[in-house]
């Protein structure tokens, strides 16, 4: 009996202590080990002086405590009075007294309502840092920098931060349905759970709402956008005033997906149409009713006449009378509604990658100032790799805002170490030309190429309630990173992998170089293994799980694979150049010719835009075929690569993390040759050539890829 509880204890304290360093994320607060650093910290920070008495002022202080305390071993003071040097002072700019706010009037000039300072600074002859803001909020996001330069080993000598977000609303877009089931989720099950709120506040929405706040994500759209109208009913809106309740202190403002014909559903009316006084006035009592209970209520994201999702077109309006019907009844509150442009319809025989544009350009300047259009990264649907949306920069009198799927749905699940950043970074330096040279994607979305005052930035999220939050313990430097790149879009993904790396696991270079490179080469690694210079959308439908590119068979023609590679015996590729649909023709004159002759297209979106034969010369003197091949061989040999590099990180990291990677590594070494093996022998079939020298030859033949099945595939409803 003793043995079997010592045996239960034991398993309970082993499996807490992993489910914590996961559950920690990148807020792990470790010891520092370099001793120099470490003294550096510890004369420079003698004491906390806390001005503030607000909630989030709090969380500020109990956050440096805890941080400092697991980093530096020492469990400081909390005064609220500067009485002796090396202080950190910690508060809102209308906190400190008039002599600091004096001496920090330059900074305060210099940063927005979100930003913050750090600063050292000589008061009254005495050394003290100042960490300050705006308001409370601002000051949290300043502290969880200040711990990040501690995390990562900074010096604190003659600091002198002033930093701001470059786009208002950063925000986390969950696909999760009333019951908790998520839509492309691979983390588990939802995190709101409905039936226990809004009596029961699981200390998860609390940790959720901190990790956000420690990386400037300022708001949460909590439902799907392929929306239930029941959310707006007053039973479950009591629920997410809860959780509102929760997130407030940590600057997160609640959003929720409008179901378009949800005055039918709900409201019992006969039509969602939105020039009917009924259906507006309805909208404007339930925007009422929502700003009652939650003041601060963000506002609607809408899927609209997108995937069967109801819509103003259900009524012979557009997009415009549905988007600025709901942002007039949000206005009044300050509310906004982030309207979607992923449109795309099986009655439209125009290639899928233009539609978007082309429905959605002819309004620009037609919405009204609280609407903001939501578009994705690319014109199909967060592909491994896709050319920037022909929409970015084409609306100057529109805000467009940024949405990246930081949820693996086409590139793994939550199995493949893929790390992010990388591509989401490529997107945001991309050029789009539309005011000359220097237009890039990320002057569009922080609102500098327009002067746009409504800016955004939404990733769709990858947590559930698995205890890592993300399935894969790297996924969560997607949602790090995420949030890293909605508060500046210029960082370099280096940086962010650095930051997180030395955060979520170790200072030591040893252990930083390898791993970093690791991840920074693992986006190219997945493009090369599934969908290499250009293919797209070949994975298996409805799912997304695995190779698919023989299928064929679904009901509309976008939504089969053949459609998207156009392989035969002359070839492989769409063409979307003026000789094909001239999708081309909606990028700027500069990068319109740019992409419309082969010979100049960059390789890596070859097949995007080219119907090339298999006999092209590539750049590097193969032939597609052989380019092709070795692409795919290529990615599974930088798996491997992972793979050891990853062993070689063994004594840097715990060891249940170690090992859940390393598993992690197998099973995408595994799925990397099968998408090699399964994508060359299907194209083999219209090539007809032999696989080149260096591409390793298949172990399974096409019949038995194709009669895979994945039923249960998660996230797929
Ligand atoms: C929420 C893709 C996904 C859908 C998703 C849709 C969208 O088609 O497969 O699951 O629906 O994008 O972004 O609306």
């Amino acid at each position: 009996m003793t043995s079997v509880k010592f045996v239960f204890l034991f398993l309970s304290i082993s499996f807490s202590a992993l489910a914590q360093k996961d559950y920690k994320l990148w807020l792990q607060y470790n010891r520092i080990t370099n001793s120099t650093i470490a003294s550096e910290y510890k004369n420079n920070i003698q004491g906390i002086v806390s001005l503030g008495n607000s909630e989030t002022s709090g969380i500020a202080v109990k956050e440096l405590e805890n941080g400092i305390a697991g980093m530096l071993g020492n469990k400081l003071e909390i005064k609220t009075e500067i009485k002796r040097e090396n202080n950190l002072i910690i508060g809102s700019q209308l906190s400190l007294n008039p002599d600091l706010q004096k001496a920090l009037q330059a900074d305060f000039d210099k940063i927005s309502n979100e930003g913050f300072i750090i600063k050292s600074i000589s008061f009254k002859n005495k050394k003290q840092l100042v960490i300050s803001g705006k308001n409370d909020v601002a000051v949290l996001y300043g502290v969880f920098n200040f711990l990040r330069l501690m995390q990562t080993n900074k010096s604190i000598k003659n600091l002198s931060i002033a930093d701001s977000p470059k786009t208002n609303i950063r925000i986390l877009n969950h696909w999760d349905n009333l019951d908790r089931t998520v839509e492309r989720g691979y983390a588990g099950f939802s995190l709101w759970n409905w039936q226990k709120l809004p009596d029961f506040t699981d200390q998860r929405y609390i940790d959720y709402a901190r990790a956000n706040a420690s990386i400037g994500i300022n708001g949460a759209v909590l439902t799907n956008v392929n929306a239930n109208a029941l959310i707006l009913t007053p039973q479950y809106l009591e629920k997410v005033e809860a959780l509102t309740n929760v997130f407030r202190p940590y600057g997160i403002k609640v959003y929720l997906t409008a179901r378009f014909s949800a005055p039918i559903e709900i409201g019992n009316l006969k039509t969602a149409d939105p020039i009917d006084p009924e259906v507006i006035n309805w909208w404007k009592n339930k925007a009422a009713e929502i700003y009652k209970r939650i003041p601060d209520f963000g506002g609607f994201l809408v899927k609209a006449n997108s995937e069967g999702q109801p819509g103003p077109q259900n009524y012979g309006r557009d997009h415009v009378d549905g988007a600025n019907m709901l942002a007039d009844a949000v206005a009044p509150f300050g509310g906004v509604i982030m309207w979607r442009a992923f449109v795309y319809s099986e009655h439209d025989a125009n290639d899928r990658a233009k539609q978007a544009y082309a429905e959605f350009q002819p309004y620009d300047g037609k919405f009204k100032e609280n609407v903001i259009v939501q578009v994705k990264n690319g014109a199909i649907d967060f592909q491994p790799r896709e050319p920037f949306h022909p929409l970015f920069g084409a609306m100057p009198k529109t805000p467009l805002m940024m949405e990246f799927q930081i949820t693996q749905e086409y590139l793994g699940f939550s199995t493949h170490l893929v790390f992010l950043p990388k591509l989401f970074q490529e997107v945001l330096e991309s050029d789009t030309y539309q005011k000359g040279k220097g237009s890039t994607v990320a002057k569009v979305i922080d609102g500098t190429l327009y002067q746009n005052k409504l800016t955004g930035i939404a990733g769709v999220s990858n947590i559930g309630n698995d205890l890592n939050w993300t399935g894969h313990p790297f996924a969560q430097a997607n949602w790090y990173g995420f949030g890293r790149l909605a508060w500046n879009p210029y960082l370099d993904s280096e940086t962010i992998a650095d930051e997180w790396l030395r955060c979520t696991f170790s200072n030591d270079e040893n252990f930083i170089k390898p791993v970093k490179n690791m991840m920074i080469n693992s986006r190219e690694a997945v493009v090369n293994y599934m969908t290499p210079l250009g293919l797209h959308h070949i994975m298996d439908t409805g799912h997304h799980y695995g190779p698919g590119p023989w299928v064929s068979n679904l009901s509309r023609p976008e939504w089969n694979p053949v459609y998207y590679h156009k392989a035969d015996k002359n070839g492989i590729g769409f063409d979307r150049s003026k000789l094909g649909t001239n999708a081309t023709s909606q990028y700027a004159p500069k990068i319109e010719k740019l992409f419309d002759t082969a010979e100049t297209c960059p390789e890596k979106d070859l097949l995007w835009f080219h119907h090339v034969s298999w006999d092209y010369k590539l750049k590097n003197g193969q032939t597609l075929w052989n380019g092709l091949a070795l692409k795919y061989q290529e990615g599974v040999n930088q798996v491997k690569e992972m793979q050891n590099v990853w062993n070689q990180a063994e004594k840097y990291v715990d060891s249940e993390r170690f090992n859940e990677v390393k598993m992690l590594l197998e099973i995408q070494q595994k799925e990397a040759k099968w998408w090699r093996d399964a994508c060359l022998l299907y194209f083999q079939q219209f090539s007809g050539k032999e696989l080149p020298a260096g591409v390793e030859k298949p172990t399974q033949t096409l019949e038995y890829f194709k009669s895979l099945k994945f039923p249960f595939a998660p996230g797929n409803g």
